[in-house]
């Protein structure tokens, strides 16, 4: 078989580009290690910011997210026992976040791509990029027991952290950068309505907890707890407990509680590859590069990096220029490093840390104060939170 972009990953980052290229007239295939279903299984991001919402329209899939998502103008930071707003909207001259399941992004962008006739292979085996620095890539896969193979003139790892892309890239010429952190999140749905209509990011002493939402019946929760804290000594009963004892008095009275729906624990790291290109090989989204999820920008810097890769593409086959192409790694890690500094911020800000001691603790409340006393440190945060521009 022969296409134009074999795209390895059906997440985000890999559906959004197909669709894109697919609308452009680009052939493109896409090669998915598991099963539909578990793809859409994965409960992850909520929030998106307005630049990946505009490409989700751009794709042609954006109607249901318009319809059902809730788009949100502010959020709370909690600590001292106090609820304080972050306005969003007028921090910034009027941006706001949407809030819409990673989960139901997906099932959008895998409708549009049925619809339109764009082939994904799910259950591809040992999925494996070869000649990317040469001039004539190809794919192989195994399925249904048989070898395949897909020449292309380009190569989409668009296969998260755990994919093959990065990996097949010789040791010399990929740098990794990455800290991790000595907790997780376990994170709960539970089919309640949510305590607030904004998310609350609470920073207590019991360590960090997160009040977010799938919908107006859907709740998103999550506490900070051990990096290798297992989710079955968790009882709901517990997790809730937990959750009201770091949130305010009058919050926790307000909670609604239920059976949860889902639970996990999510670890936390920072992580970036560079440089995001070999030759005829891009790494785009998780598979490049990781954030911490307190400031919410993972999913959000999949869709940048598939706005540079998706215009370098097209620029390359409608004018027959590399220009884009050649900038695609500077362009994309640009943005990639600022999302890191933000996320690494929000997360020192509002995480316990075993090894903080009471002068970091002092350090943290005064960075705290000091948002809300300084419309400038106030901005810095909105701006960042409602995404850079690309
Ligand atoms: P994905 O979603 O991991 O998809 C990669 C796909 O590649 C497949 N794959 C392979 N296919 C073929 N061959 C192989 N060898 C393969 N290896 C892997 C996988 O099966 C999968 O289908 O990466 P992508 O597309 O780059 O998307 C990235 C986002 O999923 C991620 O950044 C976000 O979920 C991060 N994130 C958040 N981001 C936000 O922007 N806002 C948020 O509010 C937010 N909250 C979160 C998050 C991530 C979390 N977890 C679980 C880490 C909350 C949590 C708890
Ligand atoms: C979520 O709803 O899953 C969510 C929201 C905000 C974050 C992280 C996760 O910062």
């Amino acid at each position: 078989m022969r296409t134009q972009v074999a795209i390895i990953g059906s997440g985000p980052a890999g559906l959004l580009l197909g669709q894109l290229l697919t609308n452009a007239g680009i052939d493109n295939v896409i090669l998915e290690r598991t099963t539909k279903e578990h793809v859409l299984s994965r409960i992850r991001a909520g929030v998106l910011e307005e630049g990946m919402a505009g490409m989700l329209d751009e794709a042609g899939a954006g109607a249901r997210m318009r319809a059902e998502g809730l788009p949100h103008d502010g959020f709370d930071l909690a600590f001292d026992g106090r609820r304080h707003r972050v306005d969003l909207y007028g921090l910034t001259d009027g941006k706001r976040v949407m809030v819409y399941g990673q989960t139901e992004v997906t099932h959008d962008l895998m409708d549009k791509r049925e619809e339109t006739g764009g082939l994904s292979v799910y259950e591809a085996a040992n999925v494996r990029p070869h000649d990317f620095d040469t001039d004539r890539p190809h794919v192989t896969y195994e399925k249904d027991g048989r070898e395949h193979r897909i020449d292309c003139d380009f190569i989409a790892g668009c296969d998260g952290y755990h994919g093959i892309s990065r990996k097949s890239v010789p040791e010399a010429a990929i740098e990794i950068f990455e800290r991790g952190y000595p907790f997780g999140w376990l994170g709960i749905i539970a089919d309640v309505p949510p305590v607030s209509h904004e998310l609350i990011y609470a920073n207590h002493p019991r360590g960090f907890a997160l009040c977010s939402m799938r919908s107006t019946t859907r709740s998103r929760y999550y506490v900070q707890v051990p990096a290798d804290e297992k989710v079955e000594d968790w009882s709901d009963e517990r997790f809730w407990d937990e959750i009201r004892s770091r949130l305010p008095e009058k919050t926790a009275e307000a909670m609604t509680t239920g059976p949860s729906v889902e639970k996990s624990v999510a670890a936390i790291r920072s992580f970036v590859a560079e440089p995001l290109r070999f030759r005829r090989l891009f790494l785009a989204g998780d598979a490049g590069h990781i954030v911490p999820p307190t400031g919410a920008k993972g999913l959000n810097l999949a869709a940048s990096d598939v706005r540079y890769l998706f215009d370098a593409l097209h620029e390359y086959y409608a004018e027959k220029s590399s220009a884009g192409l050649d900038a695609y790694s500077e362009k994309a890690l640009a943005r990639v490093w600022k999302a890191e500094r933000f996320s690494w911020w929000m997360t020192s800000t509002m995480h316990r840390f075993p090894d903080q001691g009471p002068f970091g603790q002092k350090i943290q409340h005064a960075e705290l104060d000091y948002l809300f006393q300084s419309r400038a440190a106030l901005t810095m945060l909105a701006e960042n939170y409602v995404g850079l521009p690309y």
